[in-house]
């Protein structure tokens, strides 16, 4: 198959999803074409059949905001006309589906068919796409895809509840690459961070309020009372000021370290010890998911897909959002060594249902039907 990929170049997780995915069609033998802004990070290899094209969005002064949009889909009509593709994948619906569906009625208007998966993966439907400014769009384009899937049951279940959605919505769940994400020997970094022999506790996310970092950073607080532990924080976003203005109020700037953006993020939770994940609302946590498959159990909220990974005391454990006395007993629990191989193993065992190898027949699948029936 030819696909175009459409998603945010970011560190996101529907950035990622979208590239890995792209990534693994491509091995599989598939053409693939992202279509983005700017190069994802995690595209950083050469394959013959990955191809990239950046939309180009020409400034003009009378535009106090480029109309991206337009850019996006006529992007997208000449990718699939140069280079035949046969279908289009969005992910994130806003505004890839909407631009998506602008791309295929231009395209119907030259006499081509070309069917449109959108991946609905989070905020795009439990934040942002709820929000007036943008639901009648939002729920048109979902309704005029032909194939939508969600990155969790939850989030399926979220989307009928808050969307008027006339159209059925495949559940796919995220992956993970084992042969990337596994647990290396960095044990000379374990022990430059933890040179005591500490607990190494890490958080990542893109810092944003729906993270409730604070809820990571006090349950590290609560823990580091009763014993020796370090935290790490991987990511950066709107909240890190405020987040580092905590620790530092708190006095535990010594045991703490802000590590920003990283692209090997693998070679950090390797060393770990625990992952915290205490977010407000979380479609399915592949950050969560990266932890587990090197070996790190979680201790998460129960909030959106979270519950369909983290599995109730085996591959860590569940709180109800903002429980933080829970998260740190939970934490003490976990972090026990009488558990911690256990937890580590169910982890590990965990991430391997999620196996890339397992999910990638699924995205295929779906695709030959969505060709078939349009
Ligand atoms: O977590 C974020 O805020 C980023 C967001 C994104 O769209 O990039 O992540 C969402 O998609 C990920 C990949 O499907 C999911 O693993 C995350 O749970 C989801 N985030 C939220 O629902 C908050």
């Amino acid at each position: 198959m030819k696909i175009g990929i459409v998603c945010y170049p970011t560190f996101g997780g529907s950035g990622v999803v979208a590239t890995e995915l792209g990534k693994a069609l491509a091995k599989n033998g598939h053409q693939v074409h992202f279509i983005t802004y700017q190069q994802p990070p995690r595209l950083d290899f050469f394959n013959e059949n990955v191809f990239y094209h950046e939309v180009n969005i020409p400034s003009y002064p009378l535009f106090q905001y480029a109309p991206y949009e337009s850019a996006l889909t006529s992007a997208m009509v000449n990718v699939v006309l140069n280079e035949n593709v046969d279908l289009l994948h969005v992910h994130y619906a806003i505004p890839h589906a909407s631009a998506a569906y602008m791309a295929k009625m231009v395209l119907k208007a030259r006499g081509r068919t070309t069917p449109v998966v959108t991946t609905l993966h989070g905020t795009d439907v439990t934040l942002v796409g709820k929000d007036a400014s943008y639901e009648p769009v939002v729920t048109f384009s979902i309704n005029e895809s032909d194939g939508v899937t969600a990155v969790s049951e939850n989030l399926k279940q979220e989307t009928f509840a808050h969307f008027e959605i006339r159209r059925p919505i495949e559940v796919i769940p995220n992956f993970i690459d084992l042969s990337r994400f596994q647990r290396q020997q960095k044990e000379h970094f374990k022990l430059a961070i933890c040179p005591n022999g500490e607990k190494l506790v890490v958080h990542t996310s893109n810092f944003r309020r729906v993270k409730r970092i604070d809820d990571a950073v006090m349950t590290f607080y609560h823990l580091r009372e009763q014993m020796p532990v370090k935290l790490l924080l991987v990511g950066d976003g709107p909240e890190r000021v405020r987040i580092q203005g905590l620790c530092r109020e708190l006095g535990i700037m010594d045991d703490v370290r802000f590590l920003g953006k990283l692209d090997a993020v693998e070679e950090v939770l390797s060393v770990a010890d625990l992952f915290l994940m205490p977010s407000e609302n979380e479609s399915f946590g592949l950050a969560a998911l990266e932890a587990m498959a090197c070996e790190v159990p979680v201790i998460s909220s129960n909030a959106g897909g979270l519950p369909e990974l983290n599995v109730q005391g085996v591959s860590g454990f569940l709180s109800n959002v903002g429980d933080v006395p829970d998260m740190v007993k939970n934490a003490l629990f976990v972090l026990d060594d009488a558990n911690l191989p256990t937890f580590k193993a169910n982890a590990l065992a965990r991430a391997k249902e999620f196996e890339l190898s397992n999910i990638l027949p699924k995205y295929e699948a779906y695709y030959e039907q969505v060709l078939q029936e349009s």
